[in-house]
């Protein structure tokens, strides 16, 4: 990356005198060279040792989880060390990257709302504990990413503290409101309106209003002081939040960390007549972000969590001179909720128009292909993939049934806006009726919701990205309400799929037989057959026609080989033909990745209902002889 591009960067962040730029710049340059200098050795090894492109192959799979909840039930320790322990069941399993929730402290929002970036949080251990965790990681073969909260601090961040005192320097750490009125910006979303509506939080102490996208501990001067904490969104336009910031994720890196989720991350710069959404310059503080990240850990990567829609989202690769210079990550949002779609209504059609619009990313990029992660299931996101009244009615049929029969509870939802919900908490395993089956002794719905899961785990595993698991969906972990007694928990309905993975669960995964068993070595085998074939590497999909809403099917290219991909979302059985390409070897037969049987080409393909079949092509060879 050439300087003067930096510093093209530079001089649209922050319009100054070229002097006080290159002052600027030269900041910028220290702290990454101090970061540089304190890198540990072992972890520049560690970089030169790992291609630049591993979040891309065909082996990388993710797996999100709070330290604590998944480790309470195994061992007393810190959460931190204990994870050394859970290693194994993760390799086993077939995962290789860690997301770690965040576990720095935090008076809030399940860790989300920081209150000091150096310090681990005491309940999950300490900086040392972190260190060994990630070598214990890499010397298995798994990387760790960590939630990196730059949008906001808690109030109770010693930045947050001396704004509060009045002190200048920090006061222009965080936004204010000049007007005194709290009156909302016009179009600025509201991310959370039923326990923390608007984007200001009143602050006594200066008599102002400070922005808070997130949680608020008050959000009218008049109402009451009920918060059960505060979020307070960072002012970028401050060049010393930048450098502070900066110099925070390169220090969380230099504790051996492989990448970092950049929570919130559309939401960093604010200007007045916007949305305040994904502002250019949001992008142009990730490309700053990205080169200073690569000037010290080369092979770390950046993962943006943006709930955009396509085109926007896609935005977070790097466009024009910065294109694959960004974030190498971000969720994939737009499949998330028509794969739910699928699942609920037995239609891939949803799914099928997304992913026909899913761009070519670069080669250094690739999505993070998920179904849920620890918060809710978004299903607004349907409604502004298809805009009219086509998308608010596909999100009211999916908030209509995630909401049925106990599976989940709404989230976010809009007392302004009754006619629908906006997103649906819950476990996978509870929104596609397996406890309901199980506390039921309903056999057939357990074997139906076990397929579901199996589906599920297929398709981010074949669509085009790394897939992400939340911790416990592998074993299907139900709903926990236990939250509703705690008060601090009671308004935020996402901490219904906050569970501890129990002990007992655990075991079940290694008893055949079990419901856990099943969806583990499901999902296990699933992974185990993604890794080891090239076509999965990458993100390009091509779909297919298929005779059914049903039916979805898409060809993931590989030079020695197509993959066909075919998943049936509905209950009943299905034949399809495979039309392999024109320069495809017609004798040949195609092998089945998951039983390793064959399939001729000219044959009619048999899709049992709630199933998924994965055919390689295998040019040149010949059928096998029919064993008698
Ligand atoms: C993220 O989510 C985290 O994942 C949440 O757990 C936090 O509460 C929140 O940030 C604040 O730190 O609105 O409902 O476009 O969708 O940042 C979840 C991004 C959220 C938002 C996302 C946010």
């Amino acid at each position: 990356m050439s300087a003067a591009l930096f510093r093209t960067l530079l001089a649209r962040l922050y319009p100054m005198p070229n002097r006080d730029l290159r002052r600027l710049e030269a900041a910028l340059h220290d702290i990454a060279w101090h970061a540089r200098a304190d890198r540990p050795p072992p972890l520049q090894e560690w970089d030169l040792s790992r291609s630049p492109r591993w979040h891309t192959g065909s082996e990388a799979v993710a797996y999100v989880a709070y330290a604590d909840l998944f480790t309470r039930d195994f061992g007393a320790g810190p959460p931190l060390r204990e994870l050394a322990a859970r290693l194994p069941y993760l390799a086993d399993l077939g995962v290789t990257v860690l997301h770690l929730l965040p576990i720095q402290k935090s008076s809030g929002d399940a860790g989300f709302a920081v209150d000091d970036y150096t310090q681990v949080d005491p309940r999950f251990g300490t900086m040392d504990d972190l260190e060994d965790l990630c070598r214990q990681a890499h010397a298995r073969g798994i990387s760790i990413l960590l939630d990196f909260v730059l949008n906001h601090t808690s109030d109770l961040h010693p930045w947050a503290e001396a704004a509060k005192r009045g002190d200048p320097r920090y006061r222009e750490f965080y936004v204010w409101d000049e007007t005194g009125t709290g009156a909302p910006w016009p179009g600025v979303p509201d991310i959370f309106p039923d326990f923390a509506p608007g984007h200001w939080d009143w602050v006594p102490e200066q008599g102002k209003y400070v922005w808070s996208t997130f949680y608020k501990r008050q959000p009218r001067k008049d109402g009451p002081r009920t918060g059960a904490c505060a979020q307070w969104d960072l002012n970028y336009a401050n060049p010393n939040v930048l450098f502070a910031m900066v110099d925070t994720a390169l220090q969380l890196l230099n504790k051996g960390v492989d990448g970092l989720r950049l929570d919130a991350v559309p939401f960093l710069w604010k200007e007045p007549g916007t949305a305040c959404v994904s502002h250019p310059k949001v992008h142009d503080l990730l490309r700053v972000l990205r080169i200073l990240v690569e000037s010290v850990a080369p092979g770390a990567v950046l993962l943006a969590e943006a709930n955009d829609q396509l085109a926007g989202l896609t935005e977070y690769f790097g466009t024009g001179p910065f294109r694959g210079r960004e974030t190498h990550l971000a969720y994939a949002f737009p499949l998330m909720p028509c794969l739910w779609y699928a699942s609920a209504k037995a239609d891939t059609t949803p799914l099928q128009a997304v992913m026909a619009r899913m761009p070519q990313l670069p080669e250094n990029a690739s999505w993070l292909v998920f179904d849920e992660v620890h918060d809710e299931v978004s299903l607004e996101t349907i409604a502004g993939l298809f805009p009219g009244p086509r998308g608010a009615a596909l999100n009211r049929e999916l908030f209509a049934h995630f909401t049925a029969e106990g599976r989940g509870e709404p989230f976010r939802f809009d007392p302004a806006r009754q006619e629908y919900g906006q997103g649906v908490s819950g476990t996978r395993w509870s929104l596609l009726d397996g406890a309901r089956a199980e506390a039921d002794g309903d056999l057939h719905g357990v074997e139906d919701a076990i397929k579901r899961v199996l589906l599920h785990e297929a398709f981010k595993a074949a669509a085009g990205g790394m897939p992400l698991i939340y911790a416990g969906s592998e074993v299907g972990l139900a709903n926990d309400p236990s939250y509703r007694q705690d008060p601090v928990k009671a308004p935020d309905t996402r901490f219904l799929k906050r569970t501890v993975y129990p002990r007992a669960a655990a075991e079940r995964a290694y008893r055949e037989g079990t419901k856990e068993a099943r969806l583990f070595a499901g999902v296990k085998r699933i992974l185990a057959a993604r890794k080891v074939e090239p076509a999965f590497r990458g993100t390009r999909t091509i779909l297919l026609d298929t005779p059914e809403a049903a039916l979805l099917g898409f060809v993931r290219p590989a030079r020695d080989g197509d993959v066909y991909c075919f998943f049936n979302f509905g209950p009943a059985r299905w034949q399809v033909s495979v039309q392999t390409g024109a320069d495809s070897d017609p004798e040949s037969p195609l092998k089945d990745l998951l039983t390793g049987l064959e399939v001729l080409p000219d044959q009619p393909l048999e899709l049992e209902g709630l199933s998924f079949r994965w055919l390689k092509e295998q040019p040149g060879k010949k059928p096998e002889p029919v064993a008698v």
